[in-house]
């Protein structure tokens, strides 16, 4: 590898004169320089530092399969060999995803079997957005264009997925977001909702947040709801039992399309192959990427439901969207032989019937009683832990951010790779943890609440 010719320094020298990181303050990095991490095996990381890593968030919610597996590698480089790209424009295909399509389509819930290829979650949302309004000029109701979103909410970082989603702050910097989208309160429980109300209520009560959303734009104006089945980057937030049904009774009633956005929930991390079979949602659409390749190859695929493909193979009349590298025949054999070792290892059920289960059961038993943790939850291998200042209060420390973060360098800096979101400490690891990976975090998470308890005290 050429980059073993650079000594670290070099390398962070380099970084810092050449490379503008994703959401990052670069005044901080260059300050700081950063952490170069250089190779990974199963579900470690190693940095230059020569530390190794326990990886809790596969990547960046997305190495299911866990990393080092020469598999992978191995039928890239075949389809390299053979053809390493052609498109899928002007009536041409290529095999890979052709087949990867048709796996989808068995794959998917029931009433989804077309796909659109884009090379990132962002980009499958920015289809999705023009799909469904083209759905609906097609249908003769070009007027029902508004999609409604949720506060909070990540759809990624085009100008397209920033709009959608909710975070202010990318909001702020866009200087006119993506028009006809509005936001209303995500299922949040642990700070929304009202003393005494049950989280079954609440979640109702969000739930018809979206109702009033439709009336009061009136729901020939409303073209669907986007929203993913757990909240990921807003901090793993998982809405109660009763918040996903009465979405659906609700966008049933208005005729409103209901798009998931499965981008870190898909692929097994829930203990099902999609978070709508195993909540039960019937969506027009779902977006996937991420762990579709175990971000071994850039790759997402939108499933479109019937509905939807229906009316654009009958209408008929050019959709005007792709990008170069829609079905990528690389990335798409890599998708092939990545959902084959899902499946052939039993992840998924692995996930539903042991890991899942045990994760949240070890995290609650072994830490639920530190002083600094409010809440913890989780569901499949996704999980959260809440830091607050007074656990019966849920007060938070000040600013808001700093003790979690604090968590996370010590996490880290114990050999534990966390992510923190606001004040909300974050685990999305590889399908391939066991039991024993699980405790072993656990006691690594222990060790860095500790410390940072230290730290805060007084504070
Ligand atoms: N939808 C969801 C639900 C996501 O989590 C995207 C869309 C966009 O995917 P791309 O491939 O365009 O990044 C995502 C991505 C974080 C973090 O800090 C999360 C994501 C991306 C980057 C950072 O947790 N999720």
């Amino acid at each position: 590898m050429t980059y073993q010719n650079y000594s670290l320094a070099q390398l962070r020298q380099a970084d810092a004169a050449h490379h503008l990181h994703p959401f990052t303050d670069h005044k901080d990095l260059r300050a700081a320089g950063s952490r170069i991490i250089a190779r990974a095996d199963g579900p470690f990381v190693y940095d230059m530092d020569g530390n190794e890593i326990l990886d809790g968030m596969a990547g960046l919610w997305c190495v299911n399969v866990g990393y080092g597996r020469d598999e992978l590698a191995e039928v890239a480089y075949e389809q390299m060999k053979e053809l390493p790209y052609y498109n899928a424009f002007f009536r041409c295909s290529t095999p890979t995803p052709v087949l990867l399509a048709k796996k989808l389509a068995e794959l998917a819930p029931d009433g989804i079997s077309q796909v659109f290829y884009g090379s990132s979650g962002s980009e499958a949302n920015d289809t999705a957005l023009r799909l469904v309004r083209h759905y609906w000029a097609l249908e003769g109701k070009p007027e029902k264009n508004r999609v409604i979103s949720r506060d909070w909410a990540y759809h990624g970082s085009t100008i397209a997925g920033a709009s959608l989603g909710g975070m202010a702050a990318m909001h702020d910097q866009l200087h006119g977001a993506v028009p006809n989208i509005v936001h209303v309160m995500p299922p949040y429980a642990y700070e929304l909702a009202a003393p005494g109300e049950s989280d079954d209520e609440f979640g109702l009560r969000a739930a018809r947040a979206l109702e009033d959303a439709i009336l009061e734009a009136g729901p020939d104006t409303v073209a669907a709801f986007i929203g993913e089945p757990v909240m990921g980057a807003g901090g793993v937030k998982i809405p109660p039992a009763s918040y996903w049904p009465e979405i659906q009774r609700i966008c049933r009633k208005y005729d409103v399309l209901l798009m998931l956005d499965e981008v870190i929930t898909g692929y097994g991390r829930t203990g099902a192959w999609f978070a709508a079979q195993s909540m039960g949602i019937e969506p027009d659409t779902i977006t996937t990427a991420k762990a579709l390749t175990s971000g071994y190859q850039p790759l997402s695929a939108l499933l479109v439901g019937d509905r939807i493909a229906t009316t654009l193979v009958e209408k008929g009349g050019e959709f005007f969207h792709g990008y170069t590298y829609s079905g990528h025949p690389v990335a798409c054999a890599v998708a092939l032989k990545n959902l084959e070792i899902i499946e052939r290892e039993g992840l998924i059920a692995r996930v539903a019937e042991d890991t899942g289960p045990y994760l949240g059961e070890a995290l609650r038993q072994k830490l639920g009683d530190h002083a600094l943790v409010g809440e913890i939850r989780s569901f499949g291998l996704l999980a959260a832990i809440e830091i607050v200042k007074d656990k019966e209060t849920k007060t938070r420390f000040d600013p808001v951010g700093r003790a979690a973060s604090l968590v996370r360098d010590h996490a880290i800096a114990n050999g534990l790779m966390m992510r923190a979101v606001n004040d909300t400490m974050i685990l999305s690891p590889p399908l391939i943890w066991t039991k024993e990976t699980i405790d072993m975090a656990c006691e690594r998470i222990a060790r860095a609440l500790d410390l940072a308890a230290r730290d805060l005290r007084g504070t």
